[in-house]
């Protein structure tokens, strides 16, 4: 039982790529199952499980056209039960995706909805007889799309098959909650609240998102007594320094924390190929850790998702120095500050993955930049930009071993040489190391609980600081060149990913150190 958020260490799973039981290509819940030991010996005690309800899949389960309906693909409601059972008697809390700013067109409240402009289901979206403002979609083109019904237009902030949900109207509000509610009493720990902060709508705004009535709406929804124990996670986009109280802060019963993306803004779009400093990268992560202790919320801290390119590959490198790199990375994400957030397969060190060919990708988002590029530049370089940004890289199949198997969308390219059971008989193993990690999380309460510090920010290394009482760890990471490096006087190792320590720091080196208290000098 965790005794507060903080203890929490988070693993996402992507239902349809962690693991497929039956061989059809498609992941599952009896797959998950199978692998509740693996994420044991892992040691983390929370996941977040993305979309597995009934859609059409154009966004890849993201368009949800029934909030209650499970994939058949995934399983069924036996399945999950027994799942978040299982997950529960391994210590294991489960929050699950809430997507609450739009459905898919084939959800039947926009079915009746587009039927005529007096259905009672035509107030659940957003319709306009012309487009109130030039809001462009996330994945391409205006986010007002005319339907010939009617004649008029509806708001679609992300694919067309995606409409907006009308928060305005009490009866969405309430759909909504008895969504929550539905899952909450299937026992689930909370959710993670995807692009919440879209759901009030401000027409004057030149962009989408933070509407007047947002932090109305969450409070609403979640300062429910039912929702009084429960975690809550929003994706906001939005959150900075100035509104991150209005979201988190204890006493307005909104959320437990939200997502903010500053450290994952740097780069000049997704399918910019320039790599961002990790000198940047670590300045933005503790930036906001500071603004979070300020309110007394806890930060969360990630640097994957499903919609994020590897980490090893954005920010690290995923050749000669990609265990270097994998494990530094977790390193920062597990013992910097805040709630830790993993995606499935990072604790593998999985890099992106390399397809010649558009017909292999399946993202919306890729799909939809591929359109408007093709033809504008030399179609090699725009696959490139492609490898590198998609949002695909994080959704193969989990390569639990080098066997090619039957899957939804093309299969990891590295798979023969990047995989689970590959990793885990290696001398130098990514898994190792991150089970390393989570246990001195798990042992020292300085990294859940302690007081979080910057001590050293260069263009070369970053040295931080975590303590509680007596008790101060120093964590060294070098951004991938040899450099020298402080010298850490009256301190002992504890972890390192290199064999030895040496005068100075080698390429994404990371070291632990453990500072001597008295008496033990
Ligand atoms: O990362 C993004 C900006 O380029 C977008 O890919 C992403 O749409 C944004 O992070 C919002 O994400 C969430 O809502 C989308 C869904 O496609 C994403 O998978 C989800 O995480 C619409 O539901």
């Amino acid at each position: 039982m965790l005794k507060t958020d903080k203890e929490r260490i988070f693993y996402q799973i992507y239902p349809k790529s962690f693991c497929d039981s039956n061989g059809d290509g498609v992941g599952d819940f009896r797959g998950i199952i199978s692998k509740i030991p693996y994420l044991k010996e892992l040691g983390i005690n929370s996941v977040w499980i993305s979309p597995f309800f009934e859609s059409p899949g154009v966004d890849s389960g993201y368009d949800i056209s029934d909030y209650r309906a499970i994939d058949p693909k995934i399983g069924t409601m036996e399945d999950f039960e027994e799942m978040v059972a299982l997950f529960h008697k391994n210590g294991i809390d489960v929050i699950l995706d809430f997507v609450a700013n739009h459905t898919s067109t084939e959800h039947v409240w926009f079915q009746q909805s587009k039927k005529s402009k007096d259905n009672p289901f035509r107030d659940y979206y957003i319709w306009r007889k012309t487009p109130p403002n030039d809001w462009q979609s996330t994945f391409g083109g205006s986010a007002w799309e005319f339907d010939e019904t009617t004649g008029e237009y509806y708001l679609r902030t992300f694919a067309k098959e995606q409409a907006d949900l009308n928060w305005e109207n009490p009866n969405v509000r309430k759909e909504m909650q008895a969504v929550v509610d539905f899952w909450l009493e299937k026992g689930v720990n909370g959710f993670r609240c995807d692009v919440l902060d879209l759901i009030s709508k401000d027409f004057s705004s030149p962009e989408n998102g933070s509407g007047p009535k947002l932090h109305e709406y969450i409070r609403e929804l979640f300062s429910r007594e039912n929702c009084k124990n429960i975690f809550t996670v929003g994706e906001c986009w939005s959150a900075k320094k100035e509104n991150a109280e209005l979201f988190c802060k204890k006493d307005r019963k909104e959320l437990t924390t939200v997502f903010a993306f500053h450290h994952l803004c740097l780069d000049n779009g997704r399918f910019c190929m320039e790599k961002p400093s990790l000198k940047a990268v670590c300045e933005k992560l503790s930036k906001w850790q500071k603004v979070m202790s300020d309110i007394g919320a806890p930060a969360t801290v990630f640097l994957e998702n499903h919609d994020q390119a590897r980490s090893v590959s954005r920010f690290g490198d995923d050749t000669k120095y990609r265990f270097e790199s994998a494990t530094a990375l977790g390193g920062l994400v597990l013992l910097h500050g805040g709630i830790p957030f993993l995606y499935q397969g990072q604790e593998i060190g999985f890099t992106n993955s390399y397809h010649q060919n558009i017909a292999e990708f399946d993202d919306a988002e890729t799909l939809g930049y591929y359109a408007i590029e093709h033809g504008k530049t030399d179609e090699r370089a725009l696959m490139e930009k492609i490898n590198f940004g998609s949002r695909d890289n994080p959704r193969h199949l989990i390569s639990w071993d080098a066997e090619r198997k039957k899957s939804w969308i093309a299969p990891y390219s590295r798979q023969g040489e990047i995989n689970v059971a590959k990793d885990r008989s290696a001398p130098k193993s990514v898994f190792a190391f991150y089970q390393s990690l989570i246990a001195l999380r798990k042992r020292e309460n300085c990294f859940t609980e302690g007081e979080f510090e910057d001590v050293e920010l260069t263009d070369d290394y970053y040295v931080f600081k975590r303590s509680l009482g007596e008790k101060t760890f120093f964590v060294a990471f070098a951004f991938g060149q040899k450099c020298a490096a402080p010298k850490m006087e009256n301190a002992e190792v504890i972890l390192n990913n290199y064999p030895s320590v040496g005068d100075g720091l080698m390429p994404y080196q990371f070291i632990v150190y453990q500072k001597k208290e008295k008496g033990n000098r």
